[in-house]
This record gives C-alpha cells, sequence and structure tokens, in this order.
C-alpha cells in the first residue's frame, strides 16, 4: 500500500520537504502520498507577510514575525537554492540584499515550476498528532477553517515543518503594568513608522534587536537605546543610538539600568527571542530546546530518535537557512523512502551526542557558521541534492560579518559573488538607508528608485 507523509506547515521548510519528493519523482522514481497542513491561506511562513497581529483571521495565533520594510538580514548568497538560482528566476543577477518580498518571489517560484501547490491544504491548522504503537502509523487532528470543520487522517510519516520563529519569549521587568507608553514583543513589530520622532528602548542583543532599531533609526526614531542581557552588540551605532546593559525596572516614562543610568522612553520593543512551541504534540513526540545549533533527540538533526517515523525540519539556529532546510529534507525523503538505513536507536544517540559535544567547543561566529555548513555538506553527501560550495558560503558570511562591523547602516550596500552560478551580483541602485520603498518593484527597478524618482520630480 502506498505511505502517507504529513507535513506540517508550508513554510520555506516543508516547501523544501514538497520539492524534495517532487524532485525524486520527476527522475521516476514512487513516492508516497503527501499532504502537507498550512493553517494560512497562502505559502511562504514567515515570509507571507501580514498586516495582522495577535489572532488571525480564524482566531488561530498570527504566525509570521515579519514586518514591512525588512530586508534580508544577511546576503543572498549564503540561502541560494543549489536547484534554483535567483538568475534563474529574476532572469538575471540582482543585488545582495532583497527585502523580504523579493525573497517570498523567490522561494514562491521554485515550488510553483514544481507544481507541488496541489500537495497543500490551506487554513487548515493542525490541532493534534497522536501515534499509535499498535498500528504503527499517527493519527492527525485538524481544523479546516474552509468549512470549520475538525477530522483526523492517518498517516505513516510526519514531518514537522511548523518553524520557531513565532512564539514569542515575552519577559516582564518592574514597572511594565504602570508605564506610560506601548511595550510589545518583536513578534508584534509591524511598522517602523509608529516610533518615528519616539525614544525607544530595544531589550536584547540579537538579530531582532539589531535590525528593529535600525529599522526605527531609518524611518525616524527620535532615539534608540538598546539594553543587553549579555554582552553588547557592539556596532558603531549612528549618534541617537546607545547601548545599555541590563534594564532593571521602568516607571511611567524612564527605563533604569542596572549601571544606575536611566533614560527617558516612549515605547519598549522586547527583542527577547522566541520558543520551540509545538502545541499539537504530547510529551513523546515533542522537541523540547532552545534556540541553538544542535537539538538533542534529533538524529542528523531531523528524526526524532525516540519514533524514527517523525521528522523534524528547521529546527536548529540559523546561519545558513533555506540551502539547510533542502539538505534536511532530501536528507528525511530518502529515510522515508527507504534510501537512507537508519542505524540502531543507541547509535543514533551516540552519532547526536558527538555533535552535540562539538557544538558545545564552538566559541567564534565563524567556528557556528563553519560548523553549520559541515553539517550540510554531510547530509547532502548522502542524498543527490545538488553540492555546493560551502567553503565559499562560509567566506560570504565572514565578508558579511566584516561588512557589518565597518559600517552596521550601510552593510546591505554590498555585493557578494553567487556560489551557485558565479556570478557577481550588481550593487543596488540606492542606499539601504535612502530605500524607503522596500517593493519588490522599486527593488527590481533598473537604475532611479522611486524615491530618485519623486526627488527629482521635487
Ligand atoms: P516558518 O517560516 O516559520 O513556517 C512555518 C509554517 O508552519 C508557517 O506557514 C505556519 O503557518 C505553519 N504552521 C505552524 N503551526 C501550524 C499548525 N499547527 N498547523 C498548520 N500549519 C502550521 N531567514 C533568512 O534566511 N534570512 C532572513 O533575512 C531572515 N529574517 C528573518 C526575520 C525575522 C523577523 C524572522 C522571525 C525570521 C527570519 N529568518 C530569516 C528566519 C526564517 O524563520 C526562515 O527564513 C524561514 O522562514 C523558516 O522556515 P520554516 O518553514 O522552518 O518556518
Ligand atoms: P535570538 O537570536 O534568539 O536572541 C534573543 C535575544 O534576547 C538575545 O540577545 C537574548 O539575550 C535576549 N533575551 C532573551 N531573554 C531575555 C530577557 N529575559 N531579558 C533580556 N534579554 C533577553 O532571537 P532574535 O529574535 O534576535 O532572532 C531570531 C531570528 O529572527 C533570527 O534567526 C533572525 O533571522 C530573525 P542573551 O544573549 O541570551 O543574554
Amino acid at each position: 500500500m502506498t505511505q502517507r507523509v504529513a507535513i506540517i506547515g508550508a513554510g520555506p521548510s516543508g516547501m523544501a520537504q514538497l520539492r524534495a519528493f517532487q524532485s525524486a519523482q520527476e527522475k521516476g522514481a514512487e513516492i508516497p502520498d503527501m499532504v502537507c497542513f498550512e493553517k494560512q491561506s497562502d505559502w511562504g511562513g514567515q515570509w507571507n507577510y501580514t498586516w495582522r497581529t495577535g489572532m488571525d483571521e480564524n482566531g488561530e495565533p498570527v504566525h509570521t514575525s515579519m514586518y514591512r520594510y525588512l530586508w534580508s538580514n544577511g546576503p543572498k548568497e549564503c540561502l541560494e537554492f543549489a536547484d534554483y538560482t535567483f538568475e534563474e528566476h529574476f532572469g538575471r543577477a540582482i543585488a545582495s540584499y532583497p527585502p523580504r518580498e523579493v525573497l517570498w518571489d523567490y522561494i514562491k517560484g521554485r515550488v510553483e515550476k514544481a507544481g507541488v501547490r496541489k500537495y497543500i491544504r490551506f487554513n487548515s491548522a493542525v490541532r493534534h498528532i497522536e501515534y499509535s504503537e499498535e498500528n504503527d502509523n499517527f493519527t492527525v487532528t485538524v481544523h479546516d477553517h474552509n468549512d470549520d470543520k475538525i477530522y483526523s487522517e492517518v498517516f505513516d510519516y510526519v514531518v514537522v515543518c511548523s518553524g520557531h520563529f513565532s512564539t514569542p519569549n515575552v519577559p516582564e521587568y518592574p514597572g511594565f503594568a504602570n508605564f506610560g507608553g506601548r511595550v510589545l514583543h518583536a513578534h508584534d513589530f509591524r511598522d517602523a513608522l509608529e516610533f518615528k520622532d519616539k525614544d525607544i528602548l530595544v531589550v536584547g542583543s540579537s538579530y531582532s534587536a539589531e535590525d528593529i532599531g535600525s529599522q526605527c533609526y531609518k524611518y525616524g526614531a527620535r532615539s534608540i537605546t538598546s539594553s543587553y542581557r549579555s554582552a553588547p552588540m557592539g556596532y558603531k551605532w549612528p549618534e541617537n543610538w546607545e547601548e545599555k546593559p541590563a534594564l532593571t525596572h521602568v516607571d511611567e516614562n524612564v527605563a533604569y539600568f542596572v549601571d544606575g543610568t536611566s533614560k527617558h522612553i516612549d515605547a519598549i520593543i522586547l527583542c527577547t527571542g522566541y520558543i520551540h512551541h509545538f502545541p499539537f504534540l504530547n510529551d513523546d513526540l515533542r522537541l523540547v530546546t532552545d534556540n541553538r545549533l544542535w537539538p538533542l533527540n534529533l538524529y542528523k538533526g531531523v528524526v526524532w530518535e525516540d519514533n524514527p517515523k517523525l521528522f523534524y525540519i528547521g529546527m536548529q539556529d540559523q546561519w545558513y537557512s533555506f540551502n539547510m532546510f533542502d539538505a534536511q529534507a532530501w536528507y528525511t525523503r530518502d529515510v522515508i523512502m527507504g534510501r537512507i538505513p537508519l542505524p540502531s536507536q543507541d547509535e543514533m544517540r551516540a552519532d547526536s551526542a558527538q555533535w552535540r559535544i562539538e557544538e558545545l567547543k564552538l566559541e567564534t561566529a565563524k567556528e557556528m557558521y563553519e560548523y553549520q555548513g559541515s553539517y550540510i555538506l554531510h547530509l547532502i553527501e548522502q542524498t543527490d541534492y545538488p553540492t555546493f560550495d560551502i567553503d565559499g558560503v562560509n567566506q560570504t558570511f565572514l565578508e558579511w560579518k566584516h561588512h557589518k562591523k565597518e559600517d552596521i547602516m550601510g552593510f546591505r550596500n554590498n555585493s557578494y559573488a553567487s556560489l551557485m552560478t558565479g556570478t557577481m551580483s550588481p550593487p543596488h541602485h540606492t542606499p539601504w538607508l535612502e530605500a524607503l520603498d522596500d517593493s519588490l518593484e522599486a527593488y527590481l527597478a533598473n537604475g532611479e528608485s522611486s524615491e530618485m524618482k519623486k526627488k527629482a520630480a521635487g
């Protein structure tokens, strides 16, 4: 009987899983039946922007944490698919740091070409997954919001692709209840213009703090104060951006820090990260981890060791992203299709323990992305995913880090060569700080940006 595979989520990881199976089919293999359940009305996961916050139109928690004017935070050359290049999609080389809509277009392009949308049930939120030892299969219970019906179906395999940057980690500090302005988490941040002429405090010192603070600077916040718990970000910030150590408390409009200093603030944005959250899984199937490069209990980073018919894609912290999801999806496909045999549970655990030991030795950013790169190479060597120049990607990460160190508000003006085609990306037509229009149309426009045209028109 044909095997059935349930894929939970149609973000970049779920899309990679669909494409992995379809590419095997294209080469003549018989593939299992696939159903991909997606709670949103469209694919793309985080990249499918919505103005909504809180609950969506179906009463489900809004998934995306992305915001207007979000541009890629790393070079696109580091995330390029090995089987579908930017040049193939756009018909020419484009600049290295595309805004969200451009990347969304790119990831959609590959799966539209592959014709896999037909496998997805949209507006379908997975409520529960139960494994039966007796029948050796999973019962997946789904809320179909199209008909407002709850139903269950049985599958032989489950691949969890539901992401882990969606459920916010929200600390509370003394005084929040009486603070006079808005307190929000990065997950609910949508538009930097809301904070024009305001004094804002961002709590946290990682990607969200850096980028949301930069957005607010770009769109006219009066001042930015960022507060770190462990270590400062340490970039050369503009004059109106100050880094402070840990926040202790706030009153109606002043924030107080552990070094005894304080500052007037109008709004607080908690850039304090996300939690891995799988409300549809019982403890026996549920991954519990913090945001790190080697979560435990996943053989080769994907196979649930306690029940190797369950898989997780994209659960690691991400230096690499889209092409890592591909490596994982191709590997998962080949385990499901019996092309890659799995060792005993003890051997799987020992293998994971070794990766964890190596992870714990990592100290520098360079060591971290090299570790993730070697993991990707290890996976793709076992499948027919096209191999690519991982050393070249690592080198591009290194250049990116240098560019950020040199100029945190200008690093996105740099260009890099594609590791897939060798083509050097052209510079973007407008420096990032001046590029206020983040639309696909403005980004792909040759020469003059819409802002330049507006300026020229007076
Ligand atoms: P997601 O994109 O989160 O997709 C998961 C999907 O699962 C969603 O469509 C969701 O609706 C669905 N889902 C969840 N629960 C259920 C359920 N119960 N039932 C049915 N469907 C469900 N990466 C980069 O490479 N470059 C960047 O510049 C970049 N910027 C980022 C900026 C922000 C603010 C954030 C939050 C992330 C950023 N990322 C970036 C990382 C981003 O998470 C990945 O690029 C990618 O989206 C992860 O793909 P995914 O499919 O694993 O998860
Ligand atoms: P990250 O990278 O997980 O970082 C979370 C940050 O939040 C980090 O600086 C933490 O400090 C800080 N944090 C967490 N809890 C607290 C509390 N209680 N108080 C103060 N600071 C805290 O999440 P991001 O949202 O920045 O990035 C996630 C993804 O989104 C990323 O992949 C990007 O592509 C976009 P710590 O260093 O642990 O002391």
